[in-house]
Order: C-alpha cells, then structure tokens, then sequence
C-alpha cells in the first residue's frame, strides 16, 4: 500500500466533525488493538475519547499497564519516549512527532554531558537529577528522573553528601531546592507556558474574585508562586480541588487546558486561567496553551492509527535511559 506525505506542521485543511472523528477513532482502536494515553494539557476531546489520561508520571506507568499491542500517545514527543522506553515490546504512535517542549530543547545533551565533565574537572562531586520535561539522550546522562508529582521523594533519595545538578526547568529546582533544603546546582531552562504568567493580572484577578485561592503549578517563576495558596503539579491540583466540598474560585496558573479535567472532577467550583503576557507585545491575554501540545487534534489520532504512523522508533542510548527511568518511576 502507498503511504500518503503527511505534513504534520500543516493544519488541516478540511473540516471534519470531531463526533465522526471520535467514531472513527473508536473503530480503528479496535482494529488496531490501540489504546490512547493524553496528557492533561492536551484538547478535552482528546482527554474525553483518551483510555488513561493523567500526568507525565501516571502516564509512564499507564504505559507500562496497558493490554493492548498499541499505544497512542496524545502529549509531547518526551513522553512518548518515555512510554517506548518503559514499554519497548509495544508499538508507540504519536499524532505529531513535531510536538516539542521548550524545557527539553533548552537541555541538548551535548551540552549537559560538556557542563557535567566541567563541574567534575572543578571538583564536584555532584548527581544529575533531570525534570522528565527532557529527551531520552539527557536522561541517559543523569543519575534521577523526577515529575512535578513525585520530585520530593526523588530528592530525598540522593545521597546527602552529594551535591545536587538540577536540569533543566530552572523554577521547579529553585521551588525544590527551598522544599527539600538542598542545595542545587541550577540549569538555566524554563518552560514557556509557566514563565509568562502576569504577577499584576493574577493580583487584580485576586482582588476581583474575593475568597478565590491561586493554584500554580510549581514551573511557574518565584513573583507567582509567592503569591499562590496551593503550588503542586496536576495530580496535585486535582486532588486538591476534589478534597474542597464547598464551591470555590480557583485562579489556576498552569496550561488552559488543566481546566477540563479540574472541571469534570470538580463541577461544584469555578476555574479561571490566570493571563499570560504576549512577549512578541506585551499585552496580557487568557490564553496560556502550549502550543506543542495543541499539535495533538482529532484528525491527527486518526491519522496516525488510520496509517500506524508516526512511531517512536527504539535508539541505542534508550537501554541507559531506562535504567534511570525505572528506577526513579516505577521503584
Ligand atoms: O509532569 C507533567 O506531566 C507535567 C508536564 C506537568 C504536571 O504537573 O503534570
């Protein structure tokens, strides 16, 4: 059969009706013994018609669980590594292999392996714990992985006469580094979406919702989370808005789209993204979307299950990276 070209950076031309999408979705899973895994930030259709749908580290360990010959992955291309790599014997698709994060392109490993041999020539005596927010060559290059949901207990666990390298969201491992009271080494990445939020806007959204509590994500840079009731990753903020029985205004400091899952779980509250400001202008508006994770569309899941295409294909430094993988995420 004759492939067709698809350009994944193109948007589709053709509209098509996301409920017959969704249906033709259902009938290719079956076909194609597939189950679809989503990330929180990505398109609540894509959450809704997901299999599992969680956090980066949920979804690693979903990964590992799933019955099926076939994962699709609705996220970025990291976490489709990370699935490949915790579950090599099954075939993992992505709807766009093109879906980045700016975390990990701020950490190329040639650098990070330059920066390491460096502190070591100076005398360091150090361990590389790695946000999961970078690619599997980097992670083959540290000692720890953490995610937002497990990252304390991971720090817990390196030696206390070690000193800490932390890569590469620059926010988390300041916010780490004053939870746990280690010190760390800091790489100068930060992630796109948490950097721009408006500490002004978030202040005047406080003042004209009175009782509303600030939820950021712990990516967000210090001015935000001074200034937030509840820093955690998604999981956390789940669990949080679920424990509150009486309706609340949450002000949420994370990927826009965090709101669906926040909403389904927790209808009883109101959620308001807190604006970002537009770096290009400078102006502020409510629309704090990855645009990586907006790569991800209906059409494109067809797509890939329709064409078994795009596939995360195993490379050699993944057997390293599986280690630090499997002892940080599923020990
Ligand atoms: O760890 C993840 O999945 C990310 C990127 C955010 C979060 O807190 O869930």
């Amino acid at each position: 059969m004759e492939l067709p070209v698809i350009n994944t950076n193109a948007p589709s031309e053709v509209y098509e009706d996301p409920l017959d999408l969704m249906d033709e979705i259902e009938v290719l899973k079956k076909e194609r013994d597939a189950s679809i895994l989503a990330h929180f930030y990505v398109d609540g259709d894509l959450q809704d018609i997901a299999d599992f749908t969680g956090d980066s580290l949920k979804l690693a360990r979903d990964a590992t669980q799933v019955k099926t010959s076939t994962i699709v992955f609705c996220g970025v291309h990291f976490m489709g590594e990370s699935a490949k790599i915790l579950s090599p014997e099954k075939r993992v698709l992505m709807p766009d292999l093109h879906a980045g994060c700016s975390l990990a392109e701020s950490c190329p490993a040639d650098r990070l392996a330059a920066y390491q041999a460096e502190l070591r020539a100076k005398g360091h005596d150090f361990q590389t714990v790695a946000y999961i927010n970078t690619t599997a060559a980097v992670k083959s290059l540290c000692d720890w992985i953490v995610t937002s949901g497990n990252a304390r207990e991971i720090i817990d666990r390196v030696p206390a006469d070690k000193q800490i390298l932390f890569v590469p969201d620059q926010h988390l491992g300041r916010y780490l580094s004053s939870v746990t009271g280690r010190p760390m080494i800091l790489w100068p990445g930060s992630c796109m979406v948490h950097e721009v939020f408006s500490v002004q806007d978030l202040l005047r959204a406080k003042r004209n919702h009175p009782g509303s509590l600030v939820m950021a994500h712990p990516e967000c840079p210090a001015n935000i989370l001074e200034v937030s009731d509840i820093i955690g990753g998604t999981e956390k903020m789940r669990k949080y808005v679920a424990s509150v029985t009486e309706p609340k205004t949450f002000l949420v400091a994370t990927e826009a789209n965090m709101i669906h899952p926040l909403k389904k779980l927790a209808p009883q509250h109101e959620y308001i993204p807190v604006p970002g400001i537009m770096t290009s202008t400078g102006e502020t508006c409510a629309c704090n979307r990855c645009p990586h994770m907006a790569l991800n569309t209906l059409q494109k899941v067809r797509d890939c299950l329709k064409y078994s295409r795009p596939e995360i294909v195993w490379q050699p430094y993944f057997s390293q990276a599986q280690d630090v993988l499997k002892r940080s995420l599923l020990q």
